[in-house]
């Protein structure tokens, strides 16, 4: 019987394609679909950055937002959230750990750690960098538009943001995040912003609602065009959102108050539960490259913990909210990690002001 040449080769073919399929299949069960979830900060990263890393990687990203600590660590305390990055403050980088949230990846052993500015190589809330790397850090003051305020001047006190004079009642907008506020308070107050003692939070309260009825809002969102589009004349702010709404209307100012003001440094982390935690870990590296870090600063106005001052373009360079004159540099109060109890009591204080 003569033999189907055809047939054989086909079959052959097959043969090789089957070999060929189960080689692809194991390789990608191995490696990860090029897909990441990033959860981070709102208005908190460009998204023309993004698209730079999907081209140079092929790793494509989904970025989601949150608007403060709390709400970040409650969607991870509740489980089931599939994330690969997250940005946790350092204020709550050891409820992290301990709580066994977070994937100890070693930042440390990555390529471009080795750009890392010192300070930042080897933070307290996490030694050795064993679950983060350094992102962007700033400072929670308050701003407002020179131009609308009488003698177009404000005193550098939480006092003209608690206590708003006459003009500016009704005017203003405070940050929609307990922590935020209550740090604020607590410096004003001069009272310790992890404090466990009631008779401190009885104060926080009263001040804090005494002032309630001359807010125009609370909000941690949009914080840049609220400023620029003149919707209030004053808030409680970050520096970077300051300062880019700035180069809208050259009139705002950024006030760091004499009696202190919070000083924050976020950090990217891997939640446990990641489902790419190789591309997590190709991310954060990218990150730690110096013209990445630069592009984040550039566009969103915060500095970063990474040797790139050099790529930082001049006109923030210039501005006092993101180049904080030395003389202010005593007012600062790095974000403290409080204890559960003082936890429970300003949550307390936020439940009975917003309620
Ligand atoms: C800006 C977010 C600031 C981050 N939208 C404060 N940790």
């Amino acid at each position: 019987m003569k033999r189907n040449p055809m047939k054989t080769k086909s079959m052959r073919f097959a043969v090789a394609g089957l070999a060929l399929s189960c080689f692809t299949a194991f390789n990608a069960q191995a490696a990860e679909p090029k897909q990441l979830f990033f959860y981070n900060w709102t208005d908190y990263y460009p998204v023309e950055l993004l698209a730079k890393f999907e081209k140079e990687t092929g790793i494509k990203v989904t970025m989601d937002g949150y608007d403060s600590n709390e709400t970040l660590l409650a969607k991870l305390q509740a489980g089931g959230a599939a994330y690969d990055v997250i940005v946790p403050s350092q204020s709550i980088m050891q409820t992290l750990i301990k709580q066994d949230l977070l994937l100890a990846f070693d930042a440390s052993s990555l390529p471009n750690f080795q750009y890392v500015k010192p300070p930042f190589r080897n933070p307290s809330f996490d030694p050795g960098r064993k679950y983060s790397a350094p992102y962007l850090w700033g400072t929670t003051g308050f701003s407002y538009d020179s131009a609308r305020v009488p003698g177009g001047k404000l005193d550098d006190s939480w006092k003209e943001f608690f206590e708003p004079r006459k003009e500016l009642q009704g005017q203003l907008a405070a940050l929609d995040t307990s922590s935020s506020v209550i740090n604020a308070a607590s410096h004003y107050l001069n009272v310790d912003e992890c404090s466990e003692n009631p008779q401190d939070a009885k104060r926080i309260l009263e001040l804090l609602q005494k002032q309630k009825p001359f807010l125009k809002m609370y909000s941690s969102d949009n914080t840049v065009d609220r400023m620029a589009s003149g919707e209030v004349i004053m808030m409680q702010n970050w520096n970077g959102s300051t300062a880019r709404a700035t180069l809208q209307k050259s009139t705002i100012k950024y006030v760091y108050p004499r009696e202190g003001l919070a000083m924050f440094q976020d950090n990217f982390a891997v939640p446990k539960s990641a489902p790419h935690p190789g591309n997590a870990k190709v991310f954060i590296d990218w990150m730690m490259k110096p013209e990445n870090a630069a592009a984040v600063s550039n566009a969103i106005a915060y500095a970063n913990g990474i040797q790139s001052d050099t790529l930082i373009d001049a006109k923030w360079r210039v501005m006092d909210a993101i180049n904080m004159p030395d003389e202010f540099a005593s007012r600062l109060r790095p974000e403290k990690e409080c204890s559960n109890k003082a936890r429970e009591l300003q949550d307390r204080i936020w439940a009975k002001l917003k309620g």
